[in-house]
């Protein structure tokens, strides 16, 4: 069995959390994953703080393990997120898509443990000295917003500036990614698409179909133009909004495109506006299984590679 120092740290038997994927991840998903031993996390998203509430509520009435919330920093609804999480006790903070420092103090003081996702060392460097008490290292093989650094390039790069530890995420599906994790300094691993798959996960089943058959080159990366890269799955959507981006449509026309894309494909699998978020491992998620199941599987495979590791060394 892995274990790691974040096991100990936060009361979890595998070092794995589910990704904060925003319309998806919600307290039904994130209590599956808290029960099969990983830490399950909330997605705020673009959700207001009651909404957000109501997720944490649902997850705690389904397990009494612990529970994180990530709180996607560019929502409009940020501050009072920032609240509900305080009020609530949850165990863990995660944030995406900027820099948390002007709400760690009080989310401390509250005694939430601070992973931030960090896609710089420079980030990495902040949020260790602001007192995080671990951080992911997410690379741009990841759903949704991306860093311009690829997993393998910035897992290493931050665990030489900080003494916290590190989870690597952005291209981790399997045994072999968590192997591959660990060689390069992480002691855990936060995956989203895999989890997409999963029982317990409320998708349209379009999307999960999607997810199920995709290839190796199935995600491109759009919204690099308005500052906000964003990875999906190569649907006609992800086609069109390509083409009007370098095509000259002007920034309102293209926030228009975008806005509501996200809802459109969990909720109604709409493959011409919605938004399909999906890393670049999709195509080794081949079937659904509940999350406990996941977790199992991945961890365990990486069990023999590691132990194996040592043959390389003459
Ligand atoms: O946040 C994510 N992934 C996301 S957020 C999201 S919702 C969304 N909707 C519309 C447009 C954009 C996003 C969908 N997927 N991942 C974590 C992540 N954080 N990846 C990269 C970063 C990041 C980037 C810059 C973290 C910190 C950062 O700092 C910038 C700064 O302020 O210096």
């Amino acid at each position: 069995m892995i274990r790691s120092e974040l096991c100990t740290l936060l009361g979890i038997q595998y070092p794995v959390f589910q990704g904060g994927m925003a319309w998806i991840a919600d307290g039904k998903l994130a209590a599956a994953v808290s029960q099969g031993g990983g830490l399950g996390i909330i997605a705020a998203g673009n959700a207001p703080g009651e909404a957000v509430r109501e997720e944490i509520r649902a997850a705690r009435s389904l397990t009494d393990k612990p529970i994180g919330v990530n709180i996607m920093l560019m929502s409009p609804f940020v501050d009072e997120i920032a609240q509900v999480v305080v009020e609530e006790k949850v165990d863990v903070v995660t944030t995406g898509a900027g820099n948390p420092s002007k709400y760690m103090k009080a989310w401390k003081e509250a005694g939430i443990h601070v992973i931030p996702v960090v896609a710089s060392v420079a980030m990495a460097k902040l949020m260790t000295r602001l007192g995080a008490s671990a951080l992911i290292a997410e690379g741009g093989e990841s759903g949704g917003h991306v860093g311009e650094l690829t997993t393998m390039v910035l897992v290493p790069q931050v665990c030489d500036v900080t003494d916290l530890p590190v989870l690597a995420a952005g291209g981790i599906a399997d045994g072999r990614g968590v192997a591959a994790a660990f060689m390069l300094g992480a002691c855990g691993v936060q995956m989203g698409t895999r989890f997409l798959s999963a029982v317990e996960c409320s998708i349209h089943p379009t999307y999960k179909e999607r997810i199920l058959k995709a290839t190796d080159l199935c995600t491109m990366v759009t919204g690099k133009r308005l500052g906000h890269p964003v990875r999906s799955l190569r649907t006609q959507f992800a086609r069109n909004y390509a083409k009007a981006e370098y095509g000259g449509t002007p920034d309102e026309d293209l926030e228009a495109l975008g806005s509501g894309a996200l809802r459109l494909a969990v909720q109604e699998g709409d493959l011409e506006k919605g938004c399909f978020l999906s890393g670049q491992i999709a195509a080794l998620v081949k079937k659904e299984q509940s999350a406990a199941e996941i977790i199992k599987e991945v961890m365990e495979g990486a069990e023999p590679l590691l132990r194996g590791a040592a043959e390389w060394v003459k």
